[in-house]
């Protein structure tokens, strides 16, 4: 009989394969799973069939630790002063066990100051967009084989960021163990020395923005880009007449006109953009008059004009007496000024 078992050893080294009736996923067989191969030998003794003798080997599947991040580009474009600015990540367990995976975002390139407030939230409700039936987190929990979760990093950005800056921000998912539902399991580690007759544990995980291969873990980096509005004023203004160098036709301006008392002033304020920025929406204009001029009803006030204050359209407002100190006041909005765009209000007084 010893004989006989020695002989069944080295037959079950070659027909073990191919046993495994394990479902087929993705990483693999699951761990903990036991793969048993059972082996029957039968033979003749002179002539005659004998018992026919079986043997079996049994071992049980370790656990395989992967992870992947992704960041779910382009760079998303924020305002200067955006809150909860969103970028978008997919986190897939590839290990052959159910894991938790421990969340961490982190600034890796752009100027600190300048964003704040970072937040994980996964995307429970599924739906691939961030909104209110997410939940925020710190973790991923009971993450089975081959699901993949979409993972939201929110942060707040300056009202100091500026165009074109960049924020980079690396998002980290370091694998646990399951060890159950709404509990954060132990942080999962390589099993140390020679397979053991349970479930040990590989780290088979590669290295990826800022983490290292084989320690449980993978990073990928999102991007933030600012785009801000690049908005100059400029005030400037010019004498159309004077009480004795009248004005020409259609209100045209004399050249020979002084700044002198009951000369009529036009004010042009212009507000241009820079080009490659932002679009300036809800562009407000509020000029508060010196006590010394008084505001031409007669000329009115005119918006949308161009760089040099011409073929603008009446609108704006006057009133009387409701600046900060008690002055009168010219307001008017502007159209969007796009990059590379100027746009214009402009009205006139008379010297007191
Ligand atoms: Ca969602
Ligand atoms: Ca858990
Ligand atoms: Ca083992
Ligand atoms: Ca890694």
């Amino acid at each position: 009989m010893k004989t006989t078992t020695q002989l069944l050893g080295a037959v079950s080294a070659f027909a073990l394969v191919a046993m495994s009736s394990a479902p087929a996923l993705a990483e693999g067989t699951s761990a903990g799973s036991t793969i048993t191969n059972n082996v029957n030998v039968t033979f003749d003794v002179g002539g005659v069939t004998q018992t026919a003798v079986e043997a079996s080997n049994s071992f049980t599947v370790d656990r395989k630790v992967n992870v992947n991040v992704e960041y779910i580009g382009p760079a998303t474009s924020v305002s200067p002063g955006q809150q909860d600015a969103v970028i978008a990540f997919d986190v897939t367990n590839l290990s052959n066990d159910t894991i938790d995976l421990d969340l961490a975002a982190a600034l890796t390139a752009g100027t600190a100051g300048n964003i704040a407030n970072f937040q994980i939230y996964r995307d429970t409700n599924g739906n691939g967009v961030f909104d209110a039936g997410d939940a925020l987190v710190t973790y991923l929990d009971e993450v089975i084989e081959d699901e993949t979760v979409r993972v939201f990093v929110v942060a707040d950005i300056a009202l100091t960021a500026a165009n074109g800056d960049d924020f980079n921000v690396t998002l980290t998912a370091d694998a646990h163990e399951g060890g159950g539902a709404g509990a954060l399991g132990a942080e999962l580690v390589d099993t140390a020395g020679a397979n053991t007759a349970g479930i040990d544990t590989v780290l088979a995980d590669g290295a990826g923005a800022t983490d290292l291969a084989n320690e449980g873990d993978f990073s990928d980096t999102g991007e933030y880009t600012v785009a801000g509005a690049i908005v100059a004023v400029a005030k400037t203004s010019r004498i159309i007449a004077d009480p004795v160098n009248l004005a020409g036709p259609g209100g045209a301006a004399n050249p020979n006109a002084k700044a002198i008392p009951g000369a009529t002033v036009e004010y042009c304020i212009t507000v241009s953009n820079a080009s490659g920025a932002a679009t300036a929406t809800n562009v407000d204009v509020v000029d508060d008059l010196p006590f010394d001029v008084t505001y031409d009803a007669g000329f009115g006030i005119f918006v949308d004009g161009n760089a040099t204050c011409e073929s603008g359209v009446a609108g704006g407002a006057f009133s009387t007496g409701s600046g900060p100190l008690g002055e009168d006041q010219v307001t008017g909005d502007l159209s969007d000024v796009a990059a590379g765009e100027t746009r214009s209000l402009y009205f006139r007084v008379e010297i007191n």
